[in-house]
């Protein structure tokens, strides 16, 4: 385990000087990335308080539970609330460091809406004392540091705050550094991968820095604030537009007859071609969030994004439409639907383009629709008033004509062409051909 750094080696000389917070580190948000940083932390040796507005999300945290499925997050909240090292609450304390990992959705037109961070920085101002260090987690549109910025200067006129561009300068550090771990292994990614950490000043992004040398085994690369925020949307919108790309071939091998698994694998075998796979459309809170964030801020610029943002929705439109087929050409058929989740082999719904197909399908077709999802004991309610079942794999699959494979979880992967005899089969992932 590394050592927590003391607070002189943190804030530089004088810092303990300064009053003394309540605790080191306050982790504003204890969601998909903020209670495992928080865990992560305290693991590490760190004082922290988790903070949310959700009492009952504060009380489950405070008796070593968790909310939220991410694997190895309960054993690791368990053992930092037993050493006494993470504790949470509804109210912000002083800390030394204050980590803001909030949601920042979508508003309305495909706008980003910084409420959340906004409201956590009023939060914070209050009790921020000279030499704290306040780090954005939440991926953002360009400019949201140097917000926080302004809201800390308007309630604390008494602090001076740093800006943005300038060399030196500020009582307090502020810096973003976002979050770029892979839901299903964010414990494991969030102390591996490498860190980009922006500061309003040079100075500021060295002040985060150090927080997350104590704990992340990769690189920490620092730059300023507006690079930081830009990196996080990039690396998300790069990966939508190579999916869209995927998912484009996949309809125009629909229209022109051809097997697009067999085209993209074959393709591959060009030594720089590297196709992604296509699937129903694209779900998650990021991949299908986080490039309206870049178009909202160059909307004429970012043509490219926004195309690839529509085709992976229309991805899905696409996908009810050729299941849809399938059902007209089997009347009074039932359908096994396969898989709910957004991506394979986790138990998260967010933004999942399969169940927004399942609770079109279920709308029209409830009581013939049986939905497989081995990652839930009940039905989202949306699906479950329209009259859908959910239903074991077995089962399913006597009972229906008509399969449609929506996830590829590893729970379906054994099945062969021999389960799915004398059936209609779509498998929008190519699992049988992988
Ligand atoms: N998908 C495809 N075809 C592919 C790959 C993915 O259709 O070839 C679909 C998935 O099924 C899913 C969606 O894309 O519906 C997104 O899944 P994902 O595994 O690509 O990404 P996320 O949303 O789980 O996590 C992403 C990651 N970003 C990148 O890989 C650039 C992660 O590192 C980020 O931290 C995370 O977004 C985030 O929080 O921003």
């Amino acid at each position: 385990m590394n050592a927590p750094l003391d607070a002189a080696t943190a804030f530089g000389p004088g810092a303990a000087m300064q009053p003394a917070p309540d605790h080191q580190i306050a982790v504003i948000g204890l969601g998909y990335i903020g209670l495992p940083t928080a865990a992560i932390l305290a693991s590490y040796g760190w004082d922290v308080c988790g903070v949310d507005v959700s009492g009952r999300v504060v009380d489950t945290v405070n008796a070593g539970g968790v909310h939220i499925e991410e694997r190895d997050l309960d054993r690791l909240v368990d053992e930092a609330t037993r050493s006494k090292r993470l504790v949470a609450s509804v109210h912000v304390p002083a800390a030394h460091y204050y980590m803001i990992a909030v949601p920042t959705p979508l508003g309305a037109g495909n706008t980003p809406d910084i409420s959340y961070v906004e409201a956590a920085a009023r939060s914070i101002a209050p009790n921020i004392l000279p030499g704290a260090c306040i780090i954005i987690e939440s991926t953002s549109p360009v400019g949201t540091t140097e917000r926080v910025a302004e809201i800390v200067a308007e309630m604390r006129p008494d602090i001076s705050i740093p800006k943005f561009g300038a060399k030196h300068g500020g009582d307090i550090a502020i810096a973003y550094c976002p979050e770029r771990v892979l839901p299903g292994r964010i414990v494991q990614e969030l102390i591996q991968n490498d860190r980009v950490v922006g500061g309003l000043t040079p100075d500021c992004a060295q002040q985060a820095a150090a927080l997350y040398m104590s704990f992340v085994r990769g690189d920490c690369l620092i730059t300023n604030s507006r690079v930081a925020e830009t990196v996080k949307l990039v690396e998300n919108s790069f990966r939508d537009v190579n999916i869209a790309f995927a998912n484009e071939l996949s309809m125009i091998a629909d229209e022109i007859g051809v097997d697009v698994w067999d085209v993209i694998r074959l393709a591959n075998r060009h030594p720089r071609v590297n196709i992604l796979q296509p699937g129903p459309g694209v779900g998650g809170h990021c991949i299908a969030v986080d490039p309206w964030f870049l178009v909202a801020g160059a909307p004429k610029a970012a043509r490219l994004v926004r195309t690839a943002r529509e085709v992976n929705d229309y991805k899905a439109v696409h996908t009810e439409n050729r299941i849809r087929a399938l059902i007209d050409a089997a009347p009074g058929a039932k359908v096994a639907l396969l898989g709910l989740a957004f991506k394979p082999d986790i138990d998260d719904f967010r933004e999942s383009p399969a169940l927004e197909i399942a609770a079109n399908l279920c709308a029209d077709l409830g009581k013939r629709m049986l939905v497989v999802e081995p990652f839930i004991d009940d039905l989202p309610a949306s699906i479950a008033e329209l009259g859908a079942e959910l239903t074991g794999l077995d089962a399913a699959l006597a009972e229906a004509e008509i399969v449609v494979v929506l996830v590829d979880h590893t729970a379906f992967k054994h099945l062969m062409p021999a389960d799915f005899a004398g059936k209609l089969v779509f498998d929008t992932r190519g699992m049988f051909k992988k």
